[in-house]
């Protein structure tokens, strides 16, 4: 039985849409269109392949891994439990037993980056199930792929930040897999700082805080209620920020600052047509725009603490993972900028950082037993060591904080 099992847990729940033509290597790959798709599989689907490799599982096949996958924590118990030649197994050595189950992880953005090292990190150390939710399908599995992780420690699911229909249908698509959420990751962000207009989401929210605040606000809030079910012995909820939100700090007082001011523009509704693309009411700066949504996601974090730490036990933190200078997130700055951005960091402030070794800290938030303490920015030192940093003043605002979740509930329908 455990045999069987495992094989099944071998094969990576990976969603994937059915019209995926032979060949094609980008693009986005939606697969969650609606409640009739199952993980982009409608429900009369029973093709397990497709001419484009990725597995393709019908909702029978899902659900029967649903159930044996918590067979297999089950059946581990019972194996560990035969194994042992004391009698005396009382229940809690029971419960000890249960918790050596895999922990599933949740990470946005986890198509490259940050969020990759980090998945790849956890991945690779056994403990953890990798859920990487990406806006590319394709993207997310070569990278997981060339990251050499193995098929059994993750899975991909579809996810767009830049609209809510989809945050809501990951939701769906997760709650059907009928596995536990043990930790989520809000790792994924946009940065467009050289331009000159806004661009919007599919709800029409300005796109930097709309993917990395909005998104995952309403994302957040929604599998909090999984995390709550979750037997693990740590649940946690990681929100990525950043020092260049934080106005104590060098880097953060390199212009554009960030601030959030009366947030007018947050209860307009950060479109220009209505108002103003800008948290603050102010004219549109990109790089602005994305600093004040690093300050919304440190405040966010600490308001879940506040609100929901004592209730649930989860752990609630935020970090400032080192300036890594060469991902993804400068795609959009100019050339002279991504070719001078690195060495800069690395010879002249000191505060480069790899994506390796950044992916290491991350993953020690996850799954580090000693850092289980609720409502912290980490930040780690020369040696890589970890300590509680301080947040701005705005950024540490308990008002501000409580102001900018009501606003935020409010845009997104939660109030
Ligand atoms: C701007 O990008 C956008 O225009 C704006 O809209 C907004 O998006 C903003 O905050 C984001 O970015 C343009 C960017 C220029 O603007 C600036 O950052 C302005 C500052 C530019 C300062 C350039 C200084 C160059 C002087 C170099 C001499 C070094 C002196 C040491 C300084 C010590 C400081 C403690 O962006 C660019 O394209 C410039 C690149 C900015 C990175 C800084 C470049 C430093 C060059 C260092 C070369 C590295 C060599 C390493 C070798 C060292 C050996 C020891
Ligand atoms: P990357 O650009 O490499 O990674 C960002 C990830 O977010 C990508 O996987 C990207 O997907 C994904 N993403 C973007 N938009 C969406 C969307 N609409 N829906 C779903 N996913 C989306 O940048 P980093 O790894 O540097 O950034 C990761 C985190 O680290 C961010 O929160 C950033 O603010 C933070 N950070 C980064 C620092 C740095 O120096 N780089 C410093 C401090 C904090 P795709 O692959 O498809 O583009
Ligand atoms: Mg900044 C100790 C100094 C320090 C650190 C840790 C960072 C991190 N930066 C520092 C200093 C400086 N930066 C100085 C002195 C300058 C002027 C030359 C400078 C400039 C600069 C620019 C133009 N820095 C930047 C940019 C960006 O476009 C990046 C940004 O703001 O993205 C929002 C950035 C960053 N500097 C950092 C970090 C971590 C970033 C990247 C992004 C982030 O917060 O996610």
């Amino acid at each position: 039985l455990l045999l069987i099992s495992s094989a099944f847990i071998s094969s990576p729940f990976l969603c994937s849409s059915p019209n995926i033509r032979p060949g094609l290597t980008q693009g986005k790959v939606n697969c969650g269109l609606n409640d009739s798709a199952f993980l982009g599989v409608h429900f009369s689907d029973h093709r397990i392949k497709s001419n484009s490799g990725p597995l393709l599982i019908s909702r029978k096949f899902s659900s029967t891994l649903a159930s044996v996958q918590r067979l297999n924590v089950l059946t581990g118990i019972r194996a560990q439990t035969t194994a042992t030649t004391s009698p005396a197994i009382n229940r809690s050595t029971l419960e000890a037993k249960k918790t050596l189950r895999k922990g599933n992880v949740v990470i946005t953005g986890a198509s490259s980056g940050l969020g990759l090292a980090t998945a790849k990190v956890l991945a690779e150390n056994g403990k953890w199930h990798v859920i990487m939710a990406c806006r590319d399908f394709l993207k997310a599995e070569k990278a997981a792929k060339s990251a050499g992780m193995a098929k059994e420690n993750y899975s991909i699911m579809h996810l767009d930040l830049a609209s809510l229909n989809s945050v809501r249908q990951f939701v769906k698509n997760f709650r059907q897999l009928g596995v536990p959420l043990d930790t989520l990751v809000c790792n994924a962000a946009v940065y467009f700082p050289t331009a000159s207009e806004p661009t919007y989401t599919a709800d029409g929210f300005e796109m930097s805080v709309g993917v990395n605040h909005l998104g995952h606000f309403l994302l957040a809030r929604e599998l909090l209620e999984d995390m709550k079910q979750s037997d693990y012995p740590s649940q946690r909820l990681i929100i990525v920020g950043s020092i260049t939100g934080n106005t104590n700090t060098l880097a953060g007082n390199i212009p554009p600052k960030a601030n959030l001011g009366d947030l007018r523009g947050l209860a307009g509704g950060l479109n220009e047509t209505t108002g103003s693309s800008m948290i603050d009411g102010g004219k549109f700066d990109g790089a602005k725009a994305y600093k004040d949504s690093k300050v919304c996601n440190m405040l966010v974090m600490q308001e879940f603490h506040r609100r929901y730490h004592e209730e649930t036990g989860i752990t609630f933190s935020s970090l400032y993972p080192g300036c890594i200078a060469t991902t993804g997130l400068f795609r959009e700055h100019i050339g002279l900028f991504r070719t001078l951005f690195p060495p800069f960091q690395k010879y002249i402030t000191k505060g480069y950082v790899s994506e390796e070794e950044a992916g290491n800290r991350l993953a020690q938030v996850v799954s580090d037993p000693s850092l289980t303490k609720s409502g912290v920015y980490w930040s780690w030192n020369k040696n890589s060591a970890s300590f509680e940093n301080e947040l701005s003043q705005e950024a540490s605002d308990a008002e501000k904080a409580k102001k900018v979740w009501d606003m935020t509930e409010k845009l997104l329908g939660l109030a």
